[in-house]
């Protein structure tokens, strides 16, 4: 019995990998470095340090700067990613969420959020979808980033149910590794060639129906 749903954030209820990665290249153009489009794919779901590392090694800089000129960049990097979720509303949540998140409410099925993003609270407030989240995981409340499960069991746990009890919804292939790691029932939001190790693989959650959840744990 399917008894919770937990949500990524970014590139599931919302797109904001778009203004991560304006903000990011931003970043490291200034550093004298690119980012390509691809190298993104491999970011997502990774949270804001780890990320400054990842572009620091592409360009063989990650001994150039202190600890404090690292949260420095991560800082100036997030300022300008909030200069894009300030102008966010309702109009950025993708086709088909906040119709799901209903029926899963007239369902008494729980929901749940588990993103990486330090941001999420106030993207979920600017969005105006707050409200439906009974309990909120974000990157300020976890020790270990995904693909470690520690996100989402939190989110299991504050929503009282078990891994085998709840659905993950993910974009990132990091992001359903950590799911599949916690004993979950996995959607991968996106395409099989990154995600084909999730129970079930849809463009958007607009694809997703209450049947098709119940039969994931027939
Ligand atoms: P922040 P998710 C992740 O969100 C993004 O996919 C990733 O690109 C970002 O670096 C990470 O959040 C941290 O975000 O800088 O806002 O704390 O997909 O886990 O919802
Ligand atoms: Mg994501």
């Amino acid at each position: 019995m399917i008894k919770a749903c937990i949500f990524d954030l970014d590139g599931v209820i919302v797109d904001t990998a778009k203004y991560h990665y304006t903000a990011w290249k931003r970043l490291a153009n200034e550093i004298g470095l690119d980012l390509t489009l691809e190298e993104n794919e491999q970011l997502k779901g990774v949270s804001r340090m780890q990320t400054l590392e990842i572009i620091l090694k592409k360009g063989n800089l990650q001994d150039k700067f202190t600890p404090e000129e690292k949260v420095a960049l991560t800082t100036r990097k997030n300022d300008w990613y909030l200069g894009f979720v300030v102008k966010m509303d309702e109009n950025e949540v993708l086709e088909g969420v906040e119709d799901f998140l209903k029926t899963l409410q007239n369902n008494n099925i729980k929901i749940g959020l588990g993103s990486a993003s330090k941001n999420a609270p106030k993207i979920l407030e600017v969005t105006g979808m707050a409200k439906y989240f009974e309990v909120v995981i974000d990157g300020g409340k976890v020790k270990k980033s995904k693909p470690d499960p520690e996100t989402f069991l939190l989110g299991a746990e504050g929503l009282g149910v078990l891994p085998s009890e709840a659905v993950v919804f993910e974009d990132s292939y990091k992001g359903l590794t950590a799911a599949i790691n916690g004993g979950f029932y996995t959607v991968g939001i996106g395409s099989s060639e990154i995600l084909g190790e999730a129970h079930l693989v849809l463009d958007g959650v607009k694809d997703m129906t209450l049947d098709k959840l119940h039969s994931m744990n027939i």
